[in-house]
């Protein structure tokens, strides 16, 4: 029987990943927590808690006392709101991941975890096109620079201690449920909910940046399915390469004037232009298919419309 906690549960990734892994382990063996309230649905369906991964202390008792076998950390500080506060970042970052690999070799009973990387572990050196799982990595961002070390730690944990760490380096992540904070690649996303709320957005990136995307369920679904992969399957014990689709703002924004007609778009890139430029347009991620299945089943059609319908219905509760 596993016990799983979820940390940063009330985030983009933690907030769907929570109710799919309650599926699959029953709701009272997913514990949700935050340091922040988590969203209704999963207070409804199961146990939560604020908790805070930088108190290790408290940290260390809530996994001895709810004797958690398997842990999610999803909590970070993303690539847009790290360049604004680089030092706090990179403390939140590394810290929060360094008290997991501690815990996780002093408590027995947690034997796995999954950290996420990003495709920010890249930089500008790297190849841009279908870039490889091993090759240059020289982030310029905070952000990347913090998961690059968290990935180096997490392979040091995997063989140094023989854990079982797992991670992906997650692309852009789209979805409706929650919305992202601070991010590059959040564009993605805002471009939804003005194109249903006010019919045009004012993109802070150029049209034709080109930046590996997902939607959130495919992530989900990837998410699970490794961390389900028998041991002798991972073969990478840093974090593994997920691709999913390309696109650039201006693709994106013709595929919602598909459904909304009027929909108008304005480029005016900020910070972030540098930050995304730095990174690759699209992913090789083969190994990750080998290793352990990785599927996508969403296309840039068929994220449209998913996204604007669950947005649309957003609203039409509030
Ligand atoms: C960001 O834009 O910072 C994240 C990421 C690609 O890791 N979405």
């Amino acid at each position: 029987m596993e016990n799983i906690l979820v940390i940063g549960a009330a985030g983009q990734i933690g907030s769907e990943l929570t109710i799919a892994l309650r599926k699959i382990y029953g709701n009272e063996h997913v514990f949700a927590t935050d340091i922040k309230d988590v969203p209704q649905d999963i207070k409804d369906t199961g146990p939560s808690a604020i908790l805070d991964v930088m108190d290790d202390k408290r940290l260390i008792h809530f996994v001895i006392r709810h004797k958690i076998t398997q842990i999610y950390h999803l909590a970070a500080v993303l690539s847009g709101n790290a360049e604004k506060l680089p030092l706090q970042a990179w403390h939140i970052n590394m810290q929060s991941l360094l008290n997991i690999l501690d815990l996780t070799k002093v408590v027995e009973d947690v034997h796995r975890v999954f950290w996420p990387s990003s495709i920010a572990v890249f930089g500008p050196t790297t190849p841009k096109q279908n870039t490889p799982q091993l090759t240059i990595t020289e982030p310029s961002t905070v952000y990347g620079i913090s998961k690059l070390a968290g990935e180096r730690w997490c392979e040091y944990f995997n063989t140094r201690y023989n854990l079982d760490i797992r991670s992906i380096r997650y692309p852009g992540l789209i979805s409706y449920k929650t919305e992202a904070g601070g991010g590059t690649t959040d564009y993605a996303v805002e471009i939804f909910y003005d194109a249903v709320r006010k019919k045009q957005y004012e993109c802070f990136l150029k049209e034709d940046t080109a930046l590996p995307m997902m939607f959130m369920q495919d992530a989900v679904e990837a998410t699970i399915k490794l961390m389900q992969a028998p041991k002798e399957n991972i073969s990478v014990k840093s974090s593994y390469n997920v691709g999913g689709i390309s696109f650039t703002p201006k693709q994106i924004a013709d595929e919602i004037k598909k459904h909304i007609s009027d929909f108008e778009i304005f480029y005016k890139p900020d910070f972030r232009q540098p930050i995304a430029d730095s990174w690759p347009q699209s992913i090789d991620d083969s190994v990750a298919q080998k290793d352990w299945g990785l599927e996508t089943k969403f296309d840039i059609k068929e994220l449209t419309q998913v996204m604007l319908n669950g947005v649309r219905e957003k609203f039409k509760k509030q």
